[in-house]
């Protein structure tokens, strides 16, 4: 496979800063060499611009999305890069940054193909709205706004639709679920699944019945979107938002590599990276880890 590598150096969605250095941190941990070890041509398409701007203007785009303005910027960028990196046949690999990206990702994919599937790894929901959210934080809800629900300038993003129906979306490794994204979950019905409940399913198994649930809705392609907090807190100390009670490291890279193994997973977010919080290079070094497992399984 053709690899595109697309960083996205922003922290405005988490409010921390740290997320925007992940992407060079992980080519100075020879993230490049370690793709084309397991034969992928790799091109490095190096870093989408993210607007500057100061900390005065945190909310002077909307009383409850901090920087809205440059992340709407910068996901449009990505999209627009993610789209043609698809049309050109190669698999975009985007590392954040925070996970505000995956709006940006998921709207290039989505331009791309006619139905596609979002496998969302994280341990939260990221489908709060600007009226939901408890942090005014918008790296909690991209997934939201790719389905179409919150603040018109996300969900406009790009192009003015829907870029993914909820019933192709499936969130897994949830346990810190807010109550507004609760009531969505009931409402939309949205498919989610905790450790908890995936250690009972049998990761296998739940890879097989969520791939049969996306032929059935005759999904062309799937985004896979990983949140370095989807692993249990006591393995990466640097990200932002770290919760207990998640997988270890051997349960995620199975559950990720059952996935791409499935052949149809055609893009991936890598995001949430916190090089500032990290002790020493663990987290960074445990990125690398994951992705040379990863893309060990993408043919
Ligand atoms: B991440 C939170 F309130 N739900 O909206 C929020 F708990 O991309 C956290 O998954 C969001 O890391 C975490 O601020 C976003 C909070
Ligand atoms: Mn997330
Ligand atoms: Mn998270
Ligand atoms: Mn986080």
């Amino acid at each position: 496979m053709d690899i595109n590598l697309i960083g996205v150096p922003i922290f405005y969605g988490c409010d921390k800063e740290g997320p925007q250095f992940g992407p060079d941190k992980l080519r100075e941990k020879n993230i490049v060499s370690v793709l084309k070890k397991h034969n992928h041509k790799v091109y490095d398409l190096g870093n989408i611009h993210v607007p500057k701007v100061s900390v005065k203007d945190k909310f002077s785009y909307h009383s409850n999305m901090k920087y809205l303005k440059p992340i709407v910027t910068a996901n449009t960028n990505l999209a627009h890069v993610v789209n043609m990196s698809i049309k050109n046949n190669n698999f975009p690999l985007i590392i954040g940054g925070d996970h505000s990206i995956g709006l940006g990702s998921i709207s290039g994919v989505s331009s791309s193909y006619k139905n596609i599937g979002v496998i969302w790894l994280d341990a939260h929901a990221d489908i709060n709205t600007h009226e939901t959210s408890p942090s005014g934080n918008v790296h909690g809800m991209p997934l939201g706004a790719s389905m179409g629900i919150g603040h018109e300038d996300l969900t406009n993003l790009y192009y003015g639709e829907a870029k993914v129906r909820p019933e192709n979306v499936f969130i897994l490794g949830a346990r810190d679920i807010d109550s507004g994204e609760i009531d969505l979950i009931k409402e939309k019905n949205i498919n989610v699944y905790s450790p908890k409940e995936i250690r009972e399913i049998g990761i296998e198994n739940l890879v097989n019945s969520i791939l049969d649930k996306l032929k059935a809705n005759d999904v062309d392609a799937i985004h896979l979107s990983f949140d370095m907090d989807f692993i249990d807190s006591s393995y990466v100390p640097g990200t932002g938002t770290p919760v207990s009670n998640g997988f270890n490291v051997d349960e995620t890279k199975l559950l990720l590599r059952k996935l791409v193994q499935t052949d149809m997973i055609k893009s991936m977010d890598f995001v949430e990276l916190n090089t500032l919080l990290d002790e020493g290079d663990r987290t960074s070094d445990l990125a690398i880890e994951i992705l040379d497992s990863v893309f060990e399984c993408i043919k």
